[in-house]
């Protein structure tokens, strides 16, 4: 109880003297996955029935105390913000218009999507398309997380009010669809939005892109991902580039791997953006589950198939040495023009 209310005080003390970037870290420090009351929250099963519901009713109240100073401290560097801007950029309505007029561009994450297709396509994929809302038997089930699995809380879902959907977790739900419409031998890549009620960091964002890869046929093997993802890699960002191949667990592939690039920030040395590994991951991949091709009536002693879904925001980080992710979305034309 003594640590919670430290906690509280800490983090009211800090959020007073915040600033707009400063902030969000506060909400990380203490409310993120690893947040210091979340740790409490997790740490609550070592207790009697009694502690628990005392620790975790103090806890949670501390969570909405943190939560609405937070929210209230925006709210007020919003309002200087825009008290400043206004004093500092009064329009001249004497001005004539500039011309030629200025045609815009496409987002740096569309381009790097239409990138990344150019390469696939090159690889021989197909570029299909998926929903970003999602009912649960695609986004979960028919994936290999039944109802009630523990995998289903790492998604961090948003679930939207009184219906039977969601804003889909990642572009795996494209999987599904791509082999109910399909027979083997199938190999597309589905790009999109994805949703994730998350806090933000350098690295992440509650709404980013993925592109998914399937491919399904007879005989294909861990080899053949292994090479195509090396290949996209190198194609796509050159020849020198350091990647590994790190061991993970996703519930709709097995094996699971996960693929991280050197960290072109510290160059390998540790630094914000890689928490001092020296690596960023980009995409998780692994072989498609028996499971998942019985949840779409195929022949799972005749098929197998690799699957991948990367971080756009991510390798666009890479490929322009952007970062902080958060700047693809404050809609900065000064950031923007320069794509
Ligand atoms: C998935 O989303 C799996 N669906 C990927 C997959 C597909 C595995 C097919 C196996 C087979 P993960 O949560 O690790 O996995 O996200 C994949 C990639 O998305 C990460 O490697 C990272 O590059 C990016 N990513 C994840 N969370 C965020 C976030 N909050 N902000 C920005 N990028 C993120």
């Amino acid at each position: 109880m003594e640590d919670i209310r430290k906690i509280i005080s800490e983090a009211k003390e800090k959020i007073k003297n915040a600033n707009v970037s400063s902030l969000e870290n506060i909400k990380t420090e203490y409310l993120g996955k690893n947040g210091a009351l979340t740790q409490i929250l997790k740490s609550l099963s070592s207790y009697s029935i009694e502690d628990k519901k005392r620790i975790g009713s103090q806890a949670n109240n501390a969570k909405s105390a943190i939560e609405t100073e937070i929210e209230s401290k925006k709210e007020d560097l919003k309002k200087s913000f825009l008290d400043e801007k206004m004093r500092s950029e009064r329009l001249d309505y004497s001005k004539s218009f500039y011309f030629p007029f200025s045609k815009g561009s496409f987002h740096p994450i569309i381009q790097t999507i239409q990138d990344i297709s150019g390469v696939f396509k090159s690889l021989g994929f197909a570029v299909g398309e998926g929903s970003e809302i999602e009912t649960e038997k695609y986004n979960f089930e028919a994936l290999n997380i039944p109802e009630s699995h523990p995998a289903r809380d790492t998604h961090d879902t948003f679930y939207l009010e009184g219906l039977k959907t969601l804003l889909r977790t990642h572009t795996s739900p494209g999987q599904i669809h791509a082999m109910e419409k399909n027979k083997p031998p199938i190999k597309v890549i589905v790009p999109g939005k994805v949703y994730r009620n998350e806090a933000s960091d350098a690295t992440h964002f509650s709404t980013f892109h993925q592109v998914e890869g399937l491919a399904v046929d007879e005989n294909i093997t861990f080899v053949d991902l292994k090479t195509m993802l090396a290949d996209f890699i190198h194609k796509f960002f050159g020849s020198d580039i350091d990647i590994r191949f790190r061991p993970s667990h996703f519930q709709f592939t097995e094996p699971s791997v996960e693929v991280d690039m050197r960290c072109i920030f510290c160059k390998g040395k540790g630094c914000r953006l890689c928490k001092s590994s020296g690596w960023i991951e980009i995409l998780g991949c692994g072989m498609v589950h028996p499971n998942v091709l019985k949840a779409v009536n195929y022949d799972s002693e005749k098929y197998t198939g690799y699957a991948f879904g990367l971080g756009v925001e991510r390798i666009t980080m890479f490929k322009y040495g952007i970062d902080d992710i958060r700047l693809f979305y404050e809609n900065d034309l000064r950031f923007l023009k320069q794509f």
